[in-house]
């Protein structure tokens, strides 16, 4: 047991406003780290320290693991969390966190390790007992043993990078005379990205639904489940909408399926949070695609289903607490939805929109919650994640909780850039939505009409950006420039701010 009294979150964004507000309610203080891009960035604003890492680029800023490091050093944090994307799945990264003494809220690196080699995690599911993905349990030698293994499996099968996941260096093989090319691209391009060529064969899911269980376990041995979320939604494996519970469920399937993830999570003794990927199909067959071992952008539709903060329980458990939670007192409670807000322009090939916000106007009410970052007057740095908010809704049903979210979007407005904003309620909108009639082809399947924008919409648009840009040319003299609210007067710039931080 080590008391966390200091956290350095190694991140930027909703992501890192989310962790720190949980801080914030146990009591912990907060170190933020920015780049250039971000000076002027809210994370920076919430944080009770902040320091400079580097120019603006990731690789020159938030994945400078030594910089990191000694930040935390300088700052006496007791622990980093490294929330989702830049250093949460570097298993070098943990391991350096564990020589400098500091806490890595998450698993350890071992375990990143292994789960990060989807060769050897396949190893490991089998080992547990737990369905993987019919396919080879070694990476491919030869192009002829590949020829040979693929007629064993029979075609269509996905040709997949060993040090991928999340849909990089993938390749569908559907006839016999593709599969040497197939092999080729796919160790070209693991090779480029990872610089790994390993690669091995799984037999192709046909029209799968994506649903993962959200898992945490203790340095106890002890390890639950919160249930599934369903996030077939997906766009060029960006995900776009979530939800939980999944219509394709039963009990019978969440019961089984619920019992593979803790025998997973238990075969490797993970620790914190972490996410098992499963494809399902459609006579309910479901198979381990990847694990992962971070907290998730869509971690909060579990939280408002089982009203666990899971942030906290990384905490805790990070601590060497017991997890304190017992699976058959678990449940989920009505029905949760998240969108995901993103700065892009959804009418033009979803091309990237960043640039300053104008106004903003978020959506409020019973059964709403909003984890965002950006506010009137930022400027979306180019450098990072398009992602700017995540809309989350509840209710008693999934039909209420669709209403629900319509009417949030119907309130939700943001000027100055593009968003997915209209995007999402076409998806709202779409019959095969809210029936709950779909898997991982929805967006192309419904490509036509989640596309079309009618006059009316684009008319209802033009009339939200006119009164809001008077709004705004009315109140910009009032409106602070950004500069100055961050000035040497903030307290953190000056000296290190203490105080008494007895745990809740
Ligand atoms: C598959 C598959 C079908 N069969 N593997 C995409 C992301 C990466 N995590 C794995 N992916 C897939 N692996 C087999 N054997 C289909 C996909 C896939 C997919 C999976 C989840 C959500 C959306 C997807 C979109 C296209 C392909």
């Amino acid at each position: 047991m080590r008391k966390i009294n200091k956290i350095l979150v190694a991140n930027r964004g909703e992501i890192a406003i989310r962790i720190m507000r949980t801080c914030r309610e146990m009591n912990i203080a907060t170190v933020a780290v920015f780049s250039d891009a971000d000076r002027t960035s809210m994370h920076v604003r919430y944080a009770d320290e902040a320091y400079y890492v580097g120019p603006a680029p990731s690789k020159d800023s938030y994945l400078k693991a030594d910089k990191i490091i000694e930040v935390a050093l300088q700052s006496k944090a007791d622990a980093i969390h490294p929330g989702y994307g830049f250093l949460s799945e570097n298993a070098g990264f943990a391991k350096l966190c564990k020589d400098n003494g500091i806490i890595f809220i998450g698993p350890s690196p071992e375990v990143i390790e292994k789960m990060g080699d989807k060769i050897q995690a396949r190893k490991a599911m089998i080992a547990a007992g737990v369905p993987v993905v019919p396919g080879t349990t070694e990476a491919i030698q030869s192009e002829e043993e590949a020829i040979e293994t693929i007629r064993s499996i029979g075609l269509p099968v996905m040709i997949k990078a060993s040090a991928g996941g999340g849909g990089k260096g993938m390749r569908l093989v559907e006839k016999e005379e593709n599969i040497i090319s197939g092999v080729r691209a796919a160790r070209s391009e693991a090779l480029a990205a990872f610089g790994d060529d390993a690669v091995y064969i799984e037999k192709y899911v046909t029209s799968p639904h994506h649903i993962e269980f959200q898992i945490l376990g203790d340095q106890h041995g002890d390890a639950v489940h919160l249930f599934e979320r369903e996030c077939s939604i997906q766009r060029r494996h960006q995900k776009m909408v979530e939800e939980t519970p999944s219509v394709l469920m039963t009990e019978e399937l969440r019961f089984q399926m619920g019992k593979h993830a803790v025998d997973a999570a238990k075969a490797v003794n993970y620790v914190g949070a972490g996410t098992i990927e499963f494809l399902v199909d459609n006579d309910l067959n479901y198979y381990f695609l990847e694990m992962n071992t971070r907290l998730q952008v869509e971690h909060p539709i579990t939280e408002r289903v089982t009203g666990i903060d899971l942030v906290k329980k990384q905490i805790d458990v990070a601590e060497g607490q017991h997890l304190n939670l017992i699976q058959s007192e678990l449940e989920q409670k009505g029905h949760a939805i998240e969108c995901r807000i993103y700065a892009e322009d959804s009418d033009n090939n979803f091309m990237p929109s960043p640039g300053k916000i104008h106004t903003i106007t978020q959506p409020l009410g019973l059964g709403v919650r909003t984890d965002g970052y950006v506010y009137e007057g930022y400027e979306i740095p180019i450098h990072y994640d398009p992602m700017i908010s995540k809309l989350i809704v509840w209710a008693q049903t999934r039909e209420e909780a669709i209403q629900r979210m319509r009417r949030a979007l119907y309130e939700y407005k943001i000027t100055g850039i593009r968003t997915s904003l209209k995007f999402l309620e076409r998806i709202m909108d779409t019959p095969d939505f809210v029936s709950g009639n779909y898997d991982t082809n929805f967006i192309e399947k419904n490509r036509s009409t989640l596309m079309a924008t009618d006059d009316c919409e684009q008319e209802c648009q033009d009339m939200v950006i006119i009164s809001t840009y008077f709004d705004f040319i009315n109140r910009k003299n009032k409106v602070i420039p950004s500069k100055e609210l961050n000035p040497a007067k903030n307290r953190w710039k000056k000296y290190t701010y203490q105080k008494n931080f007895d745990r809740l």
